[in-house]
């Protein structure tokens, strides 16, 4: 009822009365008053003269379906977004609701004060600066193509970035670089009998609209977001919708043929890494290898010490 009210309210320049409403809707003028309150406290300036009605004066920056929707071209993955002002993290909600939640549900969140890397590492996620967002999805793959859904994810990002005209790199396995400096991570993390995959949860960080002031010291050098590399502000409601539009692109054409050539080709072709000497960590022991490519199964290849071997994940640093 409420995104009927602010579809109203949108689609007209002048005020709409409270009666007109209450009659279209059919829903008493109290009814609509609420309603009319829920949005501005989530930040719609709505004017209420009496006699006169409302009307819409501004709409937030804020990434509810209300306002993703206009963008999304979806079938189902974002049709049911959870949204959120503040949360520890997306993924690790996503996780808390995943049983009883529909496939393709989305959390996304404004702000994350516990946002998550791997193994445990830290996400910098400030307040409305970027997109913070966890894809539940409850495919019937294996558990062990799960990793090819991050490299996947991966390209997606990249495809609704390529608009920017930027130099951006795709770091396989998680990471999206913009002048060598992430401007995205992937999460993707699961739950999961030996055959059968219950759910998946892939987060997805992007830094949109942060300065470079706000990056600690840690970052500054490392770290980079959208409005640094080009200059103004971006539109972070079209971005987090292409980003889902070529994500159910890419992944049902995976679930439909198990064909993950598409997203390979974008992976390949705009890899960061390929090529290229990198320091390869694993918890046992660190080494150098030359990366020869991407495998069929999203696999990194690598030489190392004149032997070809194939990594499923792992720290890579160029
Ligand atoms: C990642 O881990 O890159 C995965 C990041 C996933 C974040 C999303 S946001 C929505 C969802 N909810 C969550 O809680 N997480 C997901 P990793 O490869 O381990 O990289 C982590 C490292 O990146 C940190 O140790 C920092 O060095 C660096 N880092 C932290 N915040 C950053 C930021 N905002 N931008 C760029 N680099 C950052």
């Amino acid at each position: 009822m409420k995104s009927k009210i602010l579809n109203i309210l949108k689609s007209s320049d002048t005020y709409v009365s409270g009666e007109e409403m209450s009659k279209k809707l059919g829903i008493s003028r109290s009814a609509i008053w609420k309603h009319i309150s829920q949005l501005k406290n989530e930040g719609y300036v709505i004017e209420s003269i009496t006699n006169n009605g409302y009307k819409l004066i501004e709409t937030p920056d804020i990434l509810t379906y209300d306002e993703i929707s206009q963008y999304l071209h979806t079938q189902f993955v974002g049709r049911n977004i959870l949204h959120f002002k503040k949360i520890e993290s997306t993924n690790k909600y996503a996780k808390t609701i995943a049983n009883e939640s529909v496939d393709g549900t989305v959390v996304i969140a404004e702000e994350q004060t516990a946002g998550r890397g791997r193994l445990g590492r830290q996400w910098v996620s400030p307040q409305g600066k970027g997109i913070w967002m966890s894809i539940l999805l409850k495919p019937d793959i294996l558990p062990t193509d799960a990793h090819k859904l991050t490299l996947l994810t991966a390209s997606s990002v990249f495809n609704a970035l390529k608009e920017y005209k930027l130099d951006i790199k795709i770091k396989w396995p998680n990471d999206i670089l913009i002048n060598n400096k992430k401007v995205c991570g992937i999460l993707t993390e699961m739950s999961a009998e030996l055959n059968k995959i219950n759910f998946l949860v892939i987060g997805i960080g992007i830094n949109v609209n942060i300065e470079k002031s706000e990056f600690g010291d840690d970052l500054k050098d490392k770290a980079t977001s959208l409005k640094i590399e080009i200059g103004n502000d971006i539109n972070r409601k079209k971005l987090t919708a292409e980003i889902l539009n070529n994500f159910e692109s890419l992944y049902l054409q995976f679930l439909k043929n198990n064909d993950i050539s598409k997203a390979l080709e974008i992976a390949r072709n705009n890899s960061a890494l390929i090529n290229n000497y990198v320091e390869i960590t694993t918890p046992q022991t660190n080494y150098v290898a030359k990366v020869i490519g991407i495998a069929d199964d999203c696999t990194l290849i690598i030489e190392n010490n004149g032997k070809i071997e194939r990594l499923i994940s792992g720290e890579v640093s160029l």
